[in-house]
């Protein structure tokens, strides 16, 4: 007996194979190129988060993927990254929720000055339920995927000038730059100041050519970006524990096989524990460094600015997007 076999079924046959071999082992592993990961971020080459992705990061995905970092604004510009990773521009980025309280008015629960208590409570908070939930949110409205948090720091003010700041009263018509989303200016509000948008690459020369009277951000970016070359104080008010997220395309993600999907969330996950302990242990040791460059470095009437702040958020507009519950939640959890 003689099987027939037409050549339709021969190079059905063949496609199958091939899309298996690729569904099983990969793009690299079918011979085709790595999978570039482009990330772009406002930072620099040197800061700890940069640094942390380029080793830990990289070299965990590097079997199957290249990771290609572009710094200072260099390929997007602050803020127009998320777009870009949903419209399938970009792989990869250093994201805030800031910047996600733009496109996902939920999210602006987690732009609240004092409202994470420490980076404990943060990693609680989003390693957990919420955290679920919430990058879920992402994931369905964006098609971006959160794949781990960091900790970036506590915020505080750095100011030029000698005035002494002890309560948000004091703040009056400071103009301070504050990043340029909704979110970031009523913060800037909400600590008494003016505040003005400004890109994160232009603040050393705001500050050097008195545009702006002040700054902030934690402590590790501003020696990373020479801040205190062209400021004179340190106000420790520390109004936000402030985080980022790795964020990361949901398209490039469903076309990984599961092993290589799990490949990217161990090597986010484990870069991202690295940069928050090298930054809390950095905070920790670097007051004397600005001391020693001739800043004033002191602490104000933290609980002015903390029931101010606390308030102003309670009343705004914000806080009608909120998921019910969800305030109680954060504050509960441990
Ligand atoms: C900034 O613009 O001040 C800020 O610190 C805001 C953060 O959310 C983050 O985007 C950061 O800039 C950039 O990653 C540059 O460090």
């Amino acid at each position: 007996m003689t099987i027939h076999i037409g050549r339709r079924t021969i190079i059905g046959a063949a496609t199958i194979a091939l899309l298996a071999g690729i569904a099983l082992t990969g793009p690299a592993a079918a011979g085709q190129d790595k999978i570039k990961l482009r990330m772009s971020t406002p930072a620099s080459a040197t800061d700890f988060r940069s640094q942390g992705l380029a080793t830990t990061f990289a070299e965990g995905v590097s079997g199957f993927a290249t990771y290609e970092p572009h710094y200072n604004d260099s390929l997007f510009k602050q803020g127009t990254e998320l777009v870009a990773i949903a419209r399938g521009n970009l792989e990869m980025s250093i994201t805030s929720a800031q910047e996600l309280a733009k496109l996902i008015p939920e999210w602006s629960i987690f732009t609240a000055g004092y409202l994470m208590r420490d980076p404990a409570h943060q990693r609680a908070v989003f390693e957990g339920d919420i955290g679920k939930e919430m990058y879920q949110l992402v994931e369905d409205k964006l098609g971006v995927k959160l794949l781990s948090v960091m900790y970036f720091g506590t915020r505080q003010l750095n100011l030029r000038g000698d005035k002494v700041i002890n309560t948000p009263e004091d703040m009056a018509g400071i103009k301070l730059r504050m990043p340029g989303t909704d979110a970031w200016q009523f913060l800037g509000r909400a600590l008494g100041a003016n505040p003005t948008p400004m890109a994160f690459t232009e603040v050393y020369t705001g500050l050097q050519t008195g545009t702006i009277d002040g700054q902030d951000n934690p402590l590790p970016t501003n020696k990373d970006r020479k801040f205190y070359e062209v400021t004179d104080q340190i106000v420790l008010t520390s109004h936000l524990v402030d985080m980022n997220f790795l964020a990361f395309s949901k398209t490039v993600w469903d076309g990984l096989t599961p092993e290589q999907q799990q490949t990217v969330q161990d090597s986010a996950q484990r870069a991202s524990l690295e940069i928050s302990e090298t930054i809390l242990a950095n905070e920790a040791e670097i007051v004397e460094f600005f001391k020693a460059e001739g800043l004033k470095v002191y602490t104000p009437d933290v609980d002015a600015f903390r029931s101010r702040a606390q308030k102003m958020y309670l009343e705004s507009d914000f806080s009608k997007d909120w998921p019910e519950g969800l305030l109680e939640r954060i504050n509960a959890a441990k």
